[in-house]
């Protein structure tokens, strides 16, 4: 098949329904909606209709707190509605005045009090009630933020490796993840509008248009990265569109392009599975823009509008074949992909503690568990980083491991900053390499789609896991663990070593074989089944690694080896084999 015969959707059925989805987009005057008018309902606390999903495209989803969802029904009351809040960020990097800010609202005017670094480099705030909801655009956009194109079927916070070593090297990386995110934006100016009080006019909604991302925006959800290797923070293989550094002599020169990654899944949907990124090739510095544009562009005129369960771009590669999507993006963009450069990964972790950057600049990498910052009895967390932004010269930077990352201290401030960070708990030297290396997804009292605990559970699973590693003699050894309270992978368990994937309340897939890289899915071991199970069997493998592992053999690698699990190589057809 060329790629002159691929008509858009042709691999569908032409009579199938559009997925409501698309309705309400179209509809939706470039994503006005009646949101403004929901905002002075007083017979609810929540967003009508239609306004229910727009509001994703601002930034925003509505939530309630499922802990008192019962009470409070039986309270004939409804949900105590409320919206979560995710910044856009690029490449994760905030400023200590605007973390002031935002450390102010979380504690004034959130129901939780928290500030939650995410596993995309930023920050949300849960529970803004209605009211309060307009103040906090207004007061983000003050202090220079905006949560546009966060959530919805757009292109997502642009991640970037917080590498403050290599720092000329980063700074180019973080500028072209800068420039990608302010490309692929939505142009229409309804954010301005409902929430900054932007003007209004016939004209501006008449001149609204969207070149790259097209009236009904994109199938679904888009995500991108810029990275530069050995690191592999960012975990390229969930992305659907990767920039992965090539440089020469420490200078920036082009990017290998990966394109086609994702990792959710539904349970018993066959149809549906974590996917690696395809490696399109290599392009000059000059072509990063075009190439991200008509790889959204393809994405978007190829992808599956009628089932969204189909419709990422691991989905469109798969339907229409990886190589007639390339071509037609070399079509577009007038671009031909050069073979790709070689490059390695070689870790995905964060480098917990100080390190010196090329500049002299000293950078302290906090470990945040959960990337949940708040203050807890016995760790003042969230004043803690109060206090260090109150004196700190140099910015913060948020990683993909949801850490936070003092970057920019001159040594002169190491030692002050380095006393209130021990005072907070914020640096803890009895954390584990185990604790360091595992993460969890937020589930669990906000997320409207957990099945069973993540964030909650994590600790627990930890030093659970951190027992059985000391049981086998190998209490200094870890194992990338991850935990999602559902399927659709958000803590990305599906490029972990041991990733538990909720099923139901205390129940778990248990699915393994992923590596310390993050280039391998993992697979299927047990499914459905609660600690009285998995514990024992992480148990006797863990106990089989200590013993039988070849030289620096991890855990991932070592199932595989041992034929404990089958491994992962075309997702399509090994992933459910
Ligand atoms: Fe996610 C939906 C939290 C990273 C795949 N994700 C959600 C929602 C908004 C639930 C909802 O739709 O109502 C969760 C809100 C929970 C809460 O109370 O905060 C949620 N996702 C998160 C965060 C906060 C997890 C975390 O612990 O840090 C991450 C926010 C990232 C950000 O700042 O943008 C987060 N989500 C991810 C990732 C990991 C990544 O991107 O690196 C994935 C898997 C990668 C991928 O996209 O394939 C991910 N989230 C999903 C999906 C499944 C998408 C799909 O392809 O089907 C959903 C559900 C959906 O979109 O329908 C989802
Ligand atoms: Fe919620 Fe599932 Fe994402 Fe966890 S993986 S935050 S439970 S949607």
């Amino acid at each position: 098949m060329s790629t002159t015969d691929i008509k858009p959707n042709s691999k569908l059925d032409s009579k199938a329904k559009l997925a409501d989805n698309e309705r309400l987009k179209a509809e939706s005057n470039f994503l006005r909606g009646t949101i403004e008018a929901d905002l002075h309902d007083p017979l609810t606390g929540g967003f009508n209709g239609d306004n229910f999903q727009l509001i994703r495209f601002h930034g925003m989803y509505q939530q309630d707190d499922r802990d008192i969802r019962s009470e409070r029904t039986k309270q004939k009351l409804e949900p105590l509605h409320n919206v979560m809040l995710r910044a856009r960020m690029p490449g994760g990097i905030i400023e200590p005045e605007q973390w002031l800010a935002i450390d102010q609202f979380a504690d004034e005017k959130t129901l939780y009090g928290s500030i939650r670094l995410t596993t995309r480099q930023t920050f949300q705030f849960h529970g803004v009630l209605k009211p309060n909801i307009k103040a906090m655009h207004q007061m983000l956009d003050s202090v220079g933020i905006d949560s546009i194109a966060t959530a919805g079927d757009v292109n997502r916070n642009v991640l970037c490796t917080t590498n403050p070593v290599e720092s000329d090297l980063h700074q180019d990386a973080y500028e072209w993840a800068t420039k990608i995110s302010e490309h692929l934006l939505p142009h229409t100016k309804a954010y301005a509008e409902i929430w900054l009080n932007g003007e209004k006019s016939e004209s501006s909604l008449q001149e609204t248009q969207e070149p790259i991302l097209g009236s009904t925006y994109l199938p679904r959800k888009f995500k991108t990265t810029v990275t530069i290797p050995p690191n592999n923070e960012v975990d390229v293989h969930a992305n659907d569109l990767n920039f992965v550094a090539i440089a020469e002599n420490g200078k920036l020169v082009g990017f290998n392009v990966l394109v086609g990654g994702g990792l959710a899944m539904t349970h018993g949907d066959a149809n549906t599975y974590p996917r690696k990124a395809d490696d399109f090739g290599f392009i000059p510095l000059q072509h990063t823009l075009k190439i991200a544009e008509h790889v959204v562009s393809t994405q978007r005129d190829w992808g599956n509008r009628v089932n969204r369960k189909n419709a990422k771009t691991k989905y469109t590669l798969d339907t229409f074949g990886s190589d007639n999507f390339k071509a037609e993006v070399e079509k577009r963009a007038g671009v031909k992909f050069e073979p790709s450069r070689p490059y390695k990964f070689t870790h995905r972790g964060d480098r917990i503690g100080w390190v010196e950057g090329i500049d002299g600049k000293h950078h302290l990498t906090l470990f945040i568990q959960n990337g949940r910052i708040l203050d807890y009895p016995d760790k003042p967390l969230k004043t803690g980083c109060r206090k260090i932004a109150e004196i700190h010269q140099g910015d913060f930077r948020m990683t993909a491991n949801q850490n936070l990352i003092v970057a920019g201290v001159p040594v002169e401030q190491k030692d002050e900053i380095e006393r209130i960070a021990r005072e907070h708990g914020l640096i803890d030297d009895s954390h584990t390499e185990q604790r360091k290396n595992s993460m969890a997804c937020v589930a669990l009292p906000t997320c409207p789609l957990a099945m069973a605990e993540a964030e909650r559970y994590l600790p627990t699973l930890i030093e659970q896991t951190e027992a059985l590693l000391a049981k086998h003699g190998i209490a200094n050894d870890d194992i990338i663990l991850r935990v999602v309270g559902c399927p659709n992978g958000c803590g990305r368990a599906m490029l972990a070593e041991i990733g538990l994937v909720g099923k139901g309340p205390g129940k778990y897939n248990v699915y393994l074989g992923g590596n310390r890289e993050g280039t391998r899915v993992p697979k299927l071991y047990l499914e459905n089944v609660s600690d009285d199970v998995y514990l024992p069997a992480l148990d006797a493998l863990i106990g089989q690694w200590a013993n039988e592992r070849l030289d620096n053999e991890c855990f991932g690698d070592f199932v595989i080896r041992k034929q404990i699990v089958a491994e992962v190589k075309v997702s399509k057809t090994d992933f459910h084999a």
